[in-house]
């Protein structure tokens, strides 16, 4: 659809009244073939690329609430690639390059914007792990080079890099080609794509139970009654290991609560973002001018989407040393997610021990990064009915022959 300058006056004097739907809100059909269980970036990628790569379009997205409400909504948008092993490196790259171009190939402007992700060193320890990680990526292909204090002060002159504060900047990386995108443009552009593929997306519709029968799943109860199913792909972030349940299966994930907050909106002083493993904290400046401020995990298991105070305080207290500019400003809003997390800092996409169903998670601290790849990949091991050789490390069989994959170093927030 496209809108005249004058068309688009005339919808914001009428109150966008009669603005088409982006996509349509059917009610479910007594079956599908494939039906996902969750309406955040990667169920709605999954549910795209199945259309897309191999033609299946009898699918049905099922969410709890309203898309992008999860995660996706509330996650701080950096988008790179510098992992360490190659399983990992690989697949997020398939990611990035996938969000180069996602914009052409939804019609739809997520806002992709590669100013660069720098991650800061602070002492002998995190040097040579990022001389250590810039080595492996640039192995892969990976863009990630190190830089001084001096170069980091010129790209971001609002970083405090004197020698005296308590945590002093010793050096960091930079991937330029990362940077972030616009989080809930991700997801309604993949919305919208999927529902032009025939798709239906349905909300306020939370899956309550999954019906198995000899070993293999038939279909779905919700709240809005059953639905039957050849094959179910679940992707609940904050919630997987409720939904994998519902199946039979004990995942090897724990649910934390992971905040961010948001400053009041200021003139353009930061054009890149950077982030912080040692002092749990990561700084960006968004396009309305806000100043997007992470933090680390808070330690105990939780569903609540909330966090304590003293995580809070904990990043304030950094942020303001690092980047003295902070102390000056109003924090307008914080928030939090549950981010599921694996013993390994590393997702689990894979087949289960029941057939026809299907696992998507585990991203903990840094899956919207991977929306575009994690939902390329699901979509090929669900139309395959096999992994693709970009997720077969990501099976769940890693826990029983140990061949974990340790990113807890590339997860950027700690955990
Ligand atoms: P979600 O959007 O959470 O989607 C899962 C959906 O499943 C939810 O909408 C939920 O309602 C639905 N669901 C659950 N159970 C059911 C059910 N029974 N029936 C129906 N629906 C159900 N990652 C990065 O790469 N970069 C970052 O900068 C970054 N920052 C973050 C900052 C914060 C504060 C948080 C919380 C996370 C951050 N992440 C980041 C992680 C990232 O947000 C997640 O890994 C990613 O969004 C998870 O995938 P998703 O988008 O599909 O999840
Ligand atoms: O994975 O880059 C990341 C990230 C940043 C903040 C939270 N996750």
């Amino acid at each position: 659809m496209k809108y005249s300058i004058f068309s688009l006056l005339r919808q914001a004097r009428d109150y966008h009244k009669n603005w088409p739907q982006a996509w349509r809100s059917p009610d479910p059909k007594p079956e599908y073939d494939v039906i996902i269980i969750g309406g955040g970036g990667h169920g709605l990628a999954t549910a795209y690329y199945l259309a897309k790569e191999h033609g299946i379009t009898n699918v049905a997205v099922l969410e709890r609430g309203w898309l992008g409400g999860g995660n996706t909504g509330r996650n701080t948008t950096i988008v790179r690639s510098n992992y360490l092993w190659d399983e990992s490196a690989n697949l997020y790259e398939k990611s990035l390059q996938l969000f180069e171009d996602l914009s052409q190939d939804l019609n739809y402007n997520v806002m992709f914007s590669s100013r660069g992700v720098i991650n800061l060193a602070h002492n002998e320890h995190d040097l040579k792990e990022l001389a250590r990680r810039g080595h492996a990526c640039r192995l892969n292909g990976i863009d990630y080079e190190l830089v001084s204090p001096e170069q980091i002060k010129e790209i971001a002159p609002i970083i405090n890099i004197s020698k005296s504060i308590r945590y002093p900047v010793l050096g960091g990386a930079m991937q330029r080609r990362a940077g972030n995108a616009r989080h809930d443009a991700v997801a309604w552009g993949y919305a919208r794509r999927a529902d032009e593929y025939g798709i239906d997306i349905i909300q306020n519709c939370e899956v309550t139970g999954i019906d198995v029968a000899n070993g293999k799943v038939t279909g779905v109860q919700t709240t809005r009654g059953p639905i039957k199913a050849r094959k179910i792909g679940a992707v609940p972030a904050g919630h997987a290991s409720v939904v994998g349940q519902m199946a039979g299966l004990r995942l090897p994930i724990e649910s934390h609560c992971l905040q961010a907050m948001v400053s009041e909106p200021i003139k353009p002083v930061l054009d890149t973002v950077i982030m912080s493993n040692t002092v749990h904290v990561y700084i960006s400046q968004s396009d309305k001018g806000e100043l997007v401020l992470g933090a680390g995990i808070d330690g105990f298991n939780s569903y609540a989407q909330k966090g304590g105070i003293d995580i809070i305080e904990h990043q304030l207290e950094g942020l303001c040393e690092l980047y003295p500019i902070v102390k000056r400003l109003r924090v307008m809003r914080t928030w939090g997610g549950i981010v599921d997390i694996c013993p390994d800092a590393s997702p689990i996409i894979s087949k289960t021990s029941v057939e026809g169903f299907y696992m998507n998670c585990g991203w903990g601290t840094g899956g919207f990064k991977a929306t575009p790849g994690s939902g390329w990949v699901f979509a090929y091991t669900i139309a395959q009915e096999r992994p693709h050789d970009l997720n077969e490390a990501f099976d769940l069989k890693r826990f029983e022959t140990g061949l974990l994959i340790d990113e807890h170093g590339a997860a950027a927030v700690a955990h």
